[in-house]
């Protein structure tokens, strides 16, 4: 590593049907073709046999105890660290669709799930450069294709869901130019706190690109910090 710059660690979130996927995809593309080499991850990781067990829940094969299931979308994070550490140390950057804000969010918004218990189990993993998190209404959401057949597709938990997800909002979920005014700064960054994925994809794809090759670009070989 002595010399050489660590990959950078970015990670899209947001409700179901954002375009979290499509946005995760593109921008991995763009990265590479412009000379920044990366890797695209996705949480849940179903290659595994946690990852199988998580998938045969959310599509309602099996019913577990909430905080049983939230501890097993943990372990699934936890069994691809090494992976995770090895490509950010060897300079590639790592873009992971959904990581543990999506852990807390989804575990908090359920009757009775504490925000704080939830972040436990997470406590300790790298904590990314860079959370784009991508916003849409729940009802918007509902309008995209594939929606409403997974375990959590539903309007009144999804809104709960967004509702968490905004508690979780911290400095490193959007990356700022602050060389211009204060009022020019405040607005880019009333803008981009939040993107919103309501335009269309190739509009979503060019305001994320943006806030990410400054990530990318301003990486050295700074450790990565941990979570919580
Ligand atoms: N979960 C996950 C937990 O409870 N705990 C955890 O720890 C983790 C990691 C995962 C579920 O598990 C929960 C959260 C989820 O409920 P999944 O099947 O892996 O489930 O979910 P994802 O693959 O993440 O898929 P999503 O349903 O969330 O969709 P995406 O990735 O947000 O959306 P995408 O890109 O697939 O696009 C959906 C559709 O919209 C279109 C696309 O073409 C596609 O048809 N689209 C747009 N249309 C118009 N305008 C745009 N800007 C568009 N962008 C995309």
């Amino acid at each position: 590593m002595e010399g050489k710059k660590r990959g950078a660690l970015i990670v899209v979130e947001g409700c179901d049907r954002t375009g979290k996927s499509t946005q995760a995809k593109k921008l991995v593309d763009y990265l590479s073709k412009t000379g920044r080499y990366s890797i695209l991850l996705h949480f849940p990781e179903c290659s595994t046999r946690i990852g199988d067990i998580i998938r045969g829940y959310l599509n309602k094969y099996y019913n577990f105890d909430d905080r049983a299931v939230h501890l097993l979308f943990s372990a699934n994070r936890w069994e691809f660290l090494p992976l995770i550490q090895s490509h950010i140390q060897k300079g590639v950057n790592v873009i992971i669709d959904r990581y543990a804000f999506s852990g807390v969010a989804f575990s908090a918004a359920k009757k009775g799930m504490n925000l704080q218990w939830c972040k436990n189990s997470d406590s300790g993993l790298p904590r990314p450069d860079l959370v784009l998190f991508l916003d849409l209404t729940p009802a918007q959401a509902e309008k995209r294709d594939g929606y409403g057949t997974e375990r959590y597709e539903v309007e009144e938990f999804q809104d709960r869901v967004r509702e968490k997800y905004l508690q979780l909002v911290d400095n490193n979920w959007v990356v700022i130019d602050a060389s211009r005014s204060i009022e020019e700064v405040h607005k880019v960054l009333c803008a981009a706190v939040v993107i919103d994925a309501s335009r269309s994809i190739e509009e979503v794809h060019k305001v994320l690109c943006a806030a990410v090759v400054k990530t990318v670009d301003g990486v050295d070989d700074n450790k990565l910090e941990t979570l919580w």
